[in-house]
């Protein structure tokens, strides 16, 4: 009987022994469609993901707002719906305000100044102030996301060619205000309704990167894209901080250094792409509009970041010390 049981501990030991680690799919979210530079680096990281730990650990992309759109995608990571959240800063403001300084407009002198930024101590203080926060979530890393112009179906030189427009703003009264400082008239709203919006006339324009402005066919309906560049937003891409919680430590710390290397690689995905979404509007025959008044749309701005930058004074004072 002794014997028995003995052996029947060594067979149940080498069971337990032989039978494989529960696998974890994650799940990322974006509002992009597949073969956008974020996709593809997040995708990237899944399957560094799945190289690194032999399949116990991979990731299953849900591209084009299928999950919903970024306010939704957010509530989700938060709740545990969603482990991977890429969204841009703009609607994350409203849940972390300490992400409100990168979002206020001329804040960044051009992109190479933002990617410094965000690849810095700043950067990694900025991700380090959502996960401590209460939103529940993990930040893990940034994304290029260009800069943002004003498209309409007119050209915008100056703040009084914005008169009467109606125009498209992420969903930040941060961002209401600034399309109203600049001469518009802001109106938020979720990327999901913008196409129709824009083809029905509840809004005249909006404003966006090349990218989003060619992938959402936004430019078969505004044809003017004129270079305001008010706003240099990076993306940033989120962890739920519940099932953040049920990973080891080490999976944890190599997702982590894949995040890193995620932001890196984005960002060369990005420069590739950006020379093909020229391209394709000068093909479309987009008029894309240069001689724009920039210093009229900073000045009309101040306002702004007078009432949002008096919380980060400090910070904002830091960013521009970046050279
Ligand atoms: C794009 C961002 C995306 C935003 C979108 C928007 O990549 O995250 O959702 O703008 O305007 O540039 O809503």
């Amino acid at each position: 009987m002794m014997r028995f049981s003995k052996l029947a501990m060594v067979l149940a030991t080498a069971i337990l022994a032989a039978a494989p680690v529960a696998a974890v799919e994650l799940k990322a979210a974006d509002v992009h469609p597949v073969g956008y530079p974020n996709i593809v680096a997040m995708e990237n990281l899944g399957k560094k993901l799945a190289a690194a730990t032999n399949g116990r650990l991979t990731m299953k992309m849900f591209p084009n707002m299928v999950l919903g759109d970024e306010k939704t995608m957010i509530e989700q990571g938060q709740a545990g719906g969603i482990d991977i959240v890429r969204t841009s800063l703009g609607p994350f403001g409203p849940v972390v305000p300490e992400v409100n300084v990168f979002n206020m407009p001329f804040v960044f002198r051009d992109e190479a100044h933002m990617r410094k930024v965000i690849d810095g101590p700043i950067g990694d203080e900025i991700l380090a102030k959502i996960t401590a926060s209460s939103a529940n979530l993990v930040g893990l890393g940034w994304m290029d996301s260009g800069t943002r112009n004003v498209f309409a179906k007119k050209p915008i030189r100056k703040p009084a060619d914005l008169a009467g427009q109606k125009i498209r703003m992420m969903g930040n009264p941060l961002f209401v205000d600034t399309m109203n400082a600049m001469g518009g008239s802001g109106i938020a709203m979720g990327m999901g309704d913008l196409f129709s919006a824009l083809q029905t006339g509840v809004v005249d324009g909006a404003e966006n990167n090349e990218g989003t402005y060619t992938t959402q066919n936004y430019y078969t309906v505004d044809k003017f894209y004129n270079l305001t560049g008010h706003l240099i937003i990076p993306e940033v891409f989120v962890f739920s901080k519940t099932n953040w919680n049920k990973l080891s430590a080490d999976d944890q710390a190599l997702i982590k250094k894949l995040s890193k290397e995620c932001q890196q690689e984005q960002r060369k995905l990005w420069d590739a792409k950006t020379v093909e979404w020229r391209a394709k509007m000068k093909a479309e025959g987009v008029k894309t509009i240069t001689d724009v008044d920039k210093a009229a749309f900073f000045k009309a701005t101040q306002p702004v970041r007078d009432k949002y930058g008096k919380d980060y004074a400090a910070m904002i004072a830091r960013i521009q010390a970046v050279k």
